[in-house]
Formats: structure tokens, sequence, C-alpha cells
């Protein structure tokens, strides 16, 4: 299937401003407790008011995989490596694993052997999940591509079984809404069905049947004790495509995160990541994009990544 043109010019910024957005408002809450929506909408007006509002390692790691697709389309894993090394900042809230991978390509360790340094079989935190959105504008068009480029770029970081089908089950989510502009509790139970693990699938069935009758108030507690909010990518990926297939719009999807609270950044990251996907960049709200460091950067690998997607696949 070739791209949309138009579609893709729009998911683009929608998908990586998202990330951005998600990263950048949410980091203040990473590690609190569900909350109301009311309170959410307190959290977000509280992100806007500090000032700066820096993006994290969500973002960062997601800017230096978009960059490296415009040069590698397939994924090349050890200069990825090697982009994530030369881009790392280390105040920018890396998971600790991270911070090991990170001195071992420093050592000069090759990059498989860098992958184990933390945990002997793998990293199963979302932080491969929570870069993937680049991939997703890239290859949305070629389903059967995009996994297998997704599961590669997840090598130098997530060897971990969990740990590389979160970052494929999320960028499977992200092409869904670039390739067909929506994205609702049906693609929930898709992606249960593709899912490589029974962790992932366990918790994208969860997500999918999950039902939450309105008269008992916001379902945001119910969400993180059932499908999660932690740091393990079972249990925030899931969740993650929740939020976006019950959102509106790419605003509210950015509260319903600030109400799951936990690993709020990273969930507010994927959440939006996606919905923005679906809507488009536009319908990303332009007060919490402005607000955030690397907008303007953003946006313009956006609409790079977009070029590369159109201009074929034999790059
Ligand atoms: N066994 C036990 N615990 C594990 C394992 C494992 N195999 N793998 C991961 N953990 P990490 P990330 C736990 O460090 O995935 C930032 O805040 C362990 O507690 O590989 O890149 C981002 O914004 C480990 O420290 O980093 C994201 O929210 C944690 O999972 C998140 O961290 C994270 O795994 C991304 O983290
Ligand atoms: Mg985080």
């Amino acid at each position: 299937m070739s791209p949309d043109p138009e579609r893709t010019r729009q998911a683009a910024p929608g998908a990586l401003l998202g990330t951005l957005v998600g990263d950048a408002l949410g980091a203040p809450y990473e590690g609190s407790p569900p909350t109301t929506t009311e309170k959410a909408r307190g959290r977000l007006e509280r992100a806007l008011a500090r000032t700066p509002r820096p993006y994290t390692d969500d973002t960062q790691m997601a800017l230096a995989l978009a960059q490296h697709l415009l040069g590698h389309p397939h994924v090349d894993p050890d200069a990825l490596a090697a982009a994530f090394r030369d881009a790392f900042e280390p105040w920018r809230g890396y998971g600790g694993g991270m911070h090991r991978i990170h001195d071992a390509w420093e050592c000069g360790l090759p990059t498989a052997q860098a992958a184990r340094v933390a945990f002997a079989e793998g990293s199963l935190g979302n932080g491969a999940a929570m870069r993937i959105a680049p991939i997703g504008v890239r290859w949305g068009h070629d389903p059967e591509r995009l996994a297998d480029v997704a599961a590669r770029s997840a090598q130098p970081t997530h060897v971990h079984p969990v740990g590389e089908d979160g970052a494929v089950v999320q960028a499977r989510a992200v092409g869904r809404a670039v390739a067909r502009g929506g994205f609702t509790p049906q693609d929930l139970a898709e992606l249960a069905e593709e899912a490589a693990t029974d962790e992932l699938a366990r918790g994208l069935a969860e997500a999918a049947s999950f039902e939450w009758p309105a008269s008992l108030g916001d379902p945001h507690v119910a969400i993180a004790d059932r499908l999660g909010h932690e740091v393990l990518a079972d249990r925030s990926v899931p969740t993650a495509c929740w939020v976006a297939a019950t959102s509106a719009d790419p605003g509210e999807a950015m509260l319903r995160a600030l109400g799951v609270g936990g690993d709020t950044d990273t969930i507010a990251a994927m959440a939006v990541a996606i919905r923005g996907a679906a809507d488009g960049g536009e319908a990303v709200p332009g007060e919490l994009v402005d607000a955030c460091e690397g907008s303007p950067q953003v946006r313009a690998v956006a609409d790079e990544l977009a070029d590369a997607a159109l201009g074929g696949d034999a790059a």
C-alpha cells in the first residue's frame, strides 16, 4: 500500500508533537498516583505555569531515532546505538538501565552485549516503545515492514521479548492511526491478536474489554490497577493504547494520561502520539505544543519524515 500524501503530512507532526507534549507536560507528574479528571486538569494547568518545560528521554530518543531513519529507513542497530550514545544527556530522566548501557557503549562494548549489562535477559521497560512514533510515521503504510523495523530499533536497549514487543505494539498502534486517520477500541482487540508475547496480548485484550459505567466516576484508578501505569512495557503500552482509543482528541488523551498517573510522561507521550497521528498535527492544542522545549525542531523532523515516507520505499 502506498502512503496517502495528505494523511501522512497531517499524521507526522501529530505523532511527533504528541510524543513531545505528552512527555514534557507529563514529566512533572512522573510517579504520581491516579486521580480524577478535574484534578488532572489542575495538573496540566500547573505544568503549563512552570518554566522551563524541558522534554525528557522519551523525546530525546524519538528525535535521535527520527534522524536515524532519514539515513537508515530499515534501521541499523549499531548505528542507532551510536546515535543514542551521541544524543545522551544524563539529566533527561533516563531509566536506570539506560545509564549502564550508555556507559557500556562508551567503553566500546558491542551493541548486543551492551544491551544486557543492566539485566541479563534485557530490559522490559517501556523505553523502546516511548520513542517509536517516528517508525509509525515512516512505515505506517506497510505493517509487516513496520513490525520488523520496530523490533530492530529495540535491539540497542530492549532485547527482553516484552520490551521489544511493547515497541512493536506501540509502533503498530501509531502506524494504524497514521494509515487510517483513526484509532478505536476495535484496534485494541486487533493489536491483542497480533502481539508476540502473552504479556502484551493479555494487557491489550483487557484494555479492549474494559468497561466502566460513567455512574462510577473517573476510571483512572481502575485502569492503573488493571492495566497498569508502571514503567514496564506490558504495564504501560496497553494503558496508553486504551487512553488513545477512548479519547476524542489529543487534548483529552493528555488529560486522561495525567489522570492515570504513574509513569505519567511516558504513558502520555505514547497515548498522545497515537491520538495525534490519528487526528493530525493541527489537532494537538497549539498552547501545549508552544509550551514545550524543542517544538520547532520536532515539527521540522516530522516534516522530513513525512517526505521520506512519501518518497518511496527504495531509500
Ligand atoms: N528485570 C527487572 N526489572 C527491569 C527489567 C528486568 N529485566 N527491565 C527493566 N526493569 P530501563 P527504560 C525495570 O532502565 O525502559 C524513564 O523515566 C527497572 O526498574 O531499561 O528506557 C522514561 O521516561 C528499570 O530501571 O529504562 C520511561 O518512563 C526500569 O524497569 C522509562 O524510564 C526501566 O527500564 C523508560 O525506561
Ligand atoms: Mg517516563
